[in-house]
């Protein structure tokens, strides 16, 4: 794939743990970008422009204006945004098999537990309008779990897949908000480790803080806000 390009990538983006990520990363690679705000407490994701990049109505997104080829490639889903970023600059995405799977397991691991899974627990402890022992429950046990995994492996493990990779990035966002989701990080000392030496990074930094703004003007306790995002049924 060729080499990092000076067009800009377009980032479709509100600033929310998945859109962190993909920030984090183009700030980590140092690669130009230009931001599209998708207010998703307005709708922003159901527009026919935006859908046409992300079908599944979520941030983020790019737009490669020199993708394979030298021609536009749209990305959805977090993952695969952060591997061809990876694969396009040839930064924390290592080519070495071995490594290189390791940072998939990591990487997998996050987009389709640590993250929905802590998301369910935000819902349930913060934004839904009941409230579920059940739910609670079970989304707080869960994200104990899992912080449990992650503690375990960072024991022997600088970062998640040995050295610093794009399943860093795409974890650090999530982990740092894990008092919103019940849980003590002094019980897990070896992700406190990792969580203090990431954030650490001035790119993570950039990467969260670009239109931080934003983050505050969506309030989703604001049933305006709720309407829009809970409850979504498909549309035809
Ligand atoms: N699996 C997706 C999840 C993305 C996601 O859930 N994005 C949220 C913001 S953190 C969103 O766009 N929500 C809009 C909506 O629910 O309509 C990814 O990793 O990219």
């Amino acid at each position: 794939m060729s080499g990092p390009s000076s067009a800009p990538i377009e980032l479709y983006y509100w600033p929310t743990p998945n859109g962190w990520k993909v920030s984090i990363m183009l700030e980590e690679c140092g690669l130009p970008y230009r931001v599209h705000s998708i207010n998703i407490g307005k709708g922003d994701q159901f527009k026919p422009e935006f859908l046409a990049i992300s079908p599944n109505n979520r941030i983020p997104a790019i737009v490669d204006p020199s993708g394979p080829g030298g021609e536009p490639i749209s990305i959805f889903e977090s993952g695969a945004i952060l591997q061809y970023l990876g694969r396009k600059t040839g930064r924390f995405y290592p080519t070495d098999e071995r490594k290189r799977v390791a940072v998939e397991e990591w990487l997998f691991w996050q987009v389709g537990g640590f993250g929905p899974m802590l998301g369910q627990a935000h819902h349930f402890r913060i934004y839904a309008p009941e409230k579920i022992d059940y739910a609670i429950n079970r989304y707080t046990n869960e994200a104990h779990r899992l912080y449990g995994v992650m503690d375990k492996r960072l024991a022997d493990h600088e970062y998640l897949a040995g050295d610093y990779s794009i399943a860093d990035m795409a974890c650090v966002g999530w982990a740092k908000l894990w008092e919103r989701q019940g849980q003590d990080i002094a019980e897990f000392p070896n992700v406190k480790r990792w969580l203090d030496a990431v954030l650490a990074r001035p790119a993570v930094q950039r990467g969260i803080a670009l239109n931080a703004r934003d983050k505050r003007a969506t309030d989703l306790l604001d049933p305006e806000v709720q309407k829009v995002l809970f409850g979504q049924r498909a549309r035809r």
